[in-house]
């Protein structure tokens, strides 16, 4: 069993690719909650829905979120009676917001709805959120105070100046059940941090203390991809925060990011020049080709990536 921790686009389409490598009972893929909010009267869950669309072959090819072909009847209206129209909800992704309402209004866990939906989809593989509980990052920055994370990333752009992060709600936050089934499994191979934003996709999933707890005490191998090549993040603001943090943008940062809990770090081979570093706080390195651009890329890189954790796993 794998267990790849996702967020945003760039874990997506790994955990895609894993999902096409592994068959349903040997992969579990966890998904950052922290950027989930209630929107016009829905629960969004953005990076819960951008792997669920992924993985269904539905998601837009030029945004990676939302659905492709998608129609805008929906926010046409919205924005003729002066309502809010910052975050676009596409008229078929409204199908899944008003889905997931219904039933956890009826009292069903995060985890119950995703995996239903997940089923509406055809999806085999279990996609789980990192929580049932709410765990909501915050973006602390110089000029517009603490924003709660869509108002940050889509509202304002990403463009206030970075402070820190925080996770509400992460410290009384439980691991989600199935997740922990996964974790604490005698079938577990490895764990996978796919190539997400450390600080706000995969870091709102380590700031659950039972899911760090499990990491820091490992039995078996974890691998993370850098989400950072050649100093740029490949989408969203990854390199930016960097700086703003005062922080060097590229691949070494995200190691240094990870040390204590990932054995193996998978650098594009772009950055191969920083083996060195990326080895100051990751015992194992593998040089790849990490961009992801075809369907392709993203099974030939899971193969590399579950080769490369077995090769740690002795
Ligand atoms: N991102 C945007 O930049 N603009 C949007 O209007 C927007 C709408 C949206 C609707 C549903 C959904 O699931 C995701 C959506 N996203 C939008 C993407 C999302 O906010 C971010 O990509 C993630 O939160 C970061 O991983």
């Amino acid at each position: 069993m794998y267990v790849a921790f996702a967020g945003g686009v760039g874990g997506a389409k790994l955990a895609h690719g894993l999902s096409r490598i592994l068959p349903p009972d040997r992969l579990t893929i966890a998904v950052n909650t922290g950027d989930d909010f209630d929107h016009l009267g829905y629960r969004i869950c953005p990076d819960l829905d951008t792997v669920m669309y992924t993985l269904a072959g539905i998601a837009n090819p030029e945004t990676g979120w939302g659905i492709r072909d998608e129609t805008w009847a929906f926010m046409d209206r919205q924005e003729r009676d002066g309502g809010a129209t910052w975050f676009r909800l596409g008229d078929k992704d409204l199908e899944t917001h008003a889905a997931r309402l219904a039933m956890l209004r009826d009292g069903r866990t995060l985890s119950a709805a995703t995996a239903e939906l997940s089923a509406r989809h055809g999806i085999a593989h279990r996609i789980v959120p990192a929580s049932d509980d709410p765990v909501r990052t915050h973006v602390a920055t110089t000029d517009e105070g603490t924003l709660p994370f869509q108002d940050y990333f889509v509202r304002l752009h990403c463009a206030p100046e970075v402070l820190g992060f925080s996770f509400d709600g992460a410290d009384a936050a439980a691991p989600a059940p199935a997740l922990v089934d996964a974790l604490d499994s005698r079938e577990l191979e490895a764990v996978v941090l796919c190539p997400s934003n450390p600080y706000v996709s995969i870091g709102p999933i380590l700031a659950i203390p039972e899911i760090r707890a499990r990491l820091e005490k490992r039995t078996r191998p974890c691998v993370s991809v850098s989400p950072i090549v050649g100093g740029k993040a490949l989408k969203g603001p990854a390199a930016k925060m960097m700086r703003e943090l005062g922080l060097d943008p590229s691949a070494a940062t995200v190691a240094e990011f990870y040390r204590g809990l990932v054995d193996g770090f998978v650098l594009d081979r772009t950055d191969a020049a920083l083996e060195d570093d990326v080895r100051q706080f990751v015992p194992h390195v593998l040089i790849a080709d990490t961009v992801m651009t075809s369907d392709d890329d993203r099974a030939r890189l899971a193969g590399e990536v579950v080769a490369f954790a077995e090769s740690l796993a002795g």
